[in-house]
């Protein structure tokens, strides 16, 4: 199945940055789709939990230099 995780996302300042962390996060084995908001710093990334966790794409977004939390 497929499942929705929500994150905000600090340090976007740019659609560079957004275009950035979505192809980021497009390309981790497991997500299927990703959509990032400046306006809002939020995420929404859908993902297969049998592949990769929240605390994964929080990881792989903070690697490639922004802050990543997860929203509840
Ligand atoms: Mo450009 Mo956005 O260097 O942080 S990608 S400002």
């Amino acid at each position: 199945g497929t499942l929705v995780g929500q994150f905000t996302i600090g340090g976007m300042t740019c659609a560079a940055c957004v275009n950035s962390v979505e192809g980021i996060l497009i390309k981790l084995p497991g997500v299927r789709r990703a959509v990032v908001a400046l306006a809002t710093s939020l995420g929404e990334v859908e993902y297969d939990p049998t592949v990769i966790s929240k605390d994964d794409i929080v990881i792989a977004i903070e690697d490639a230099g922004f802050e990543a939390s997860l929203v509840q």
